[in-house]
């Protein structure tokens, strides 16, 4: 799978509102995964779990401009990502299946801020490139 030019201008286009709310839009996706699929919590023993806490909002925040940076070299998704995807294969070792719970909270966060913009259109072409992160972050696994 790839981003065709129209998935290219509508992910870069809609993020222009996610990037300049990466703390609030980031803890808001990660309150919400931890709230609708309780498993991925195991992942963040040392965490504060609780809704707004310091570590989820700076957590939620560096995944966001991480995904900003994807957004950056949608050409090149996997060199932009590329420690990331060493640290989630080596050190973290996440279930790719928690990789789709996040996506999803993602795009409902994004839905709820943005819903103008968030066309069927444009959600088909968010939806493509968070897989392809999700690729990209599961790749050296195995
Ligand atoms: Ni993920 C750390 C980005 C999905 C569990 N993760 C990070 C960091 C970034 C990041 C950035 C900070 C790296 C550093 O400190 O150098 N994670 C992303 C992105 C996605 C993603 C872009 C997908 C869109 N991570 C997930 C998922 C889980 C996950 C789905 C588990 C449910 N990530 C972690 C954990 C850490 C982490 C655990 C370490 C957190 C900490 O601070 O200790």
């Amino acid at each position: 799978m790839s981003l065709s030019d129209n998935d290219k201008a509508h992910v870069k286009g809609i993020w222009c509102q996610v990037s300049g709310h990466a703390e609030e839009f980031g803890a808001e996706a990660i309150n919400r995964m931890f709230v609708a699929y309780p498993t991925s919590k195991t992942y963040f023993p040392h965490f504060d779990v609780s809704a707004g806490s310091e570590q989820i909002r700076a957590h939620g925040k560096r995944v966001v401009n991480a995904l900003s940076d994807a957004v950056a070299h949608l050409d090149n998704i996997g060199g932009a990502l590329a420690k990331l995807s060493d640290l989630h294969a080596q050190k973290l070792r996440v279930d790719p299946v928690n990789f789709r719970y996040l996506a999803q909270c993602l795009l409902v966060t994004i839905a709820v801020h943005c819903r103008g913009q968030l066309t069927a259109d444009v959600l088909v072409s968010l939806d493509k490139f968070l897989a392809l992160v999700t690729k990209v972050l599961t790749c050296k696994y195995r």
